[in-house]
């Protein structure tokens, strides 16, 4: 629920700001280019002012498509000299994850967090806040209904393909409310089918590196868990997080368990385990990391073969 208060103090901060930053988090994904891109423009209609979006790491192929991407810079490429008035984070958990675009942050005379991850402390001395929504996109919809502004159907893309992806295309909504705002984007001209062919945006070498890493998998204890490798050298063709192979075997009758081994970097391995209605969440605390109930990771710094090996002795519990 977002409150008076919050939209007086936005409204207040943001008209007297000369300089506006916006960032997500780092290695951005739909929900943070797109809420990102949304609330750039939503400034820009309603205040009448050019905002700043950057960001760190890489964003991923399948994003190419979407609307303003230009408007997308690395955090290197912007003058480290800029004064901020008013600094915009959003889906970013812990601050951590911020990357590059903590400097700016931290020379930000006023910082606003827009969220919907467990903050292990608030950056933000402005906290729209929501646990209870499927993305950020969602409270962006909210603040759009709430400060009664102005908006466009590009906006409107940017939010659903927020939705689209943070959702797994609904299949994580946390409650109905997603489902009315996505009723409302496409009611107000948004076309889904065009959103996820945009979506459907690979370099082929990602695209041949996915279908061989689930070509290799291997099957333990009567098939019920699957384990999937990517080497180094395949990392390097991997856009994202590899979530296409996780949704081949998950399609597999009979098995219970995913593990996608990603070697990050040589004893640096990132691992992504997937349970068909059984919780992995445990798995990845074991390796030290966590996650949801059905899907959940780590990174674990350890060789290939060692982490293969743990992850086998962990799932030998659990599968008896
Ligand atoms: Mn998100």
């Amino acid at each position: 629920m977002i409150t008076k208060e919050q939209i007086k103090i936005f409204n207040d901060k943001i008209s007297k700001a000369q300089s506006i930053v916006l960032c997500g988090h780092k290695n951005p994904d739909g929900d943070a280019v797109g809420s990102v891109l949304a609330l750039a423009r939503l400034i820009e209609l309603n205040y009448g002012k050019e905002v700043i979006c950057m960001y760190d790491g890489n964003v991923p192929d399948n994003l190419d498509n979407v609307p303003l991407r230009y408007r997308m810079r690395y955090y290197t490429h912007v003058d480290d000299n800029i004064p901020v008035d008013v600094a915009i984070v959003m889906d970013y958990g812990i601050e951590r994850n911020i990357g590059g675009p903590k400097k700016f942050l931290d020379k930000a005379k006023f910082i606003i967090e827009i969220d919907h991850h467990i903050n292990d402390k608030y950056v933000g001395q402005l906290c729209i806040d929501d646990q209870s929504a499927a993305a950020v996109a969602e409270i962006i919809y909210e603040l759009i209904c709430a400060a009664k502004w102005k908006s466009d159907l590009t906006v409107w893309t940017l939010l659903m393909t927020a939705i689209i992806t943070d959702t797994g295309c609904f299949k994580y909504s946390k409650n109905g409310r997603v489902l009315k705002v996505a009723a409302d984007l496409v009611d107000g001209g948004v076309n889904i089918q065009r959103i996820m062919d945009d979506l459907a945006n690979k370099p082929r070498k990602t695209v041949i590196t996915e279908s061989l890493v689930a070509g290799n998998a291997e099957f333990f204890y009567k098939n019920k868990l699957a384990i999937a490798i990517i080497d180094n050298k395949q990392y390097k063709n991997l856009d994202g997080r590899g979530e296409t192979v996780l949704n081949l075997l998950g399609q597999i009758h009979g098995l219970d368990y995913i593990a996608l081994l990603k070697e990050q970097k040589p004893n640096q391995i990132g691992v992504s385990l997937r349970g068909r209605f059984k919780p992995v969440e445990q798995i990845a605390v074991a390796l030290g990391g966590g996650g949801h109930e059905f899907a959940a990771g780590a990174v674990v710094k350890d060789t290939l073969e060692n982490v293969k090996n743990r992850i086998l002795e962990l799932f030998k519990e659990v599968i008896k």
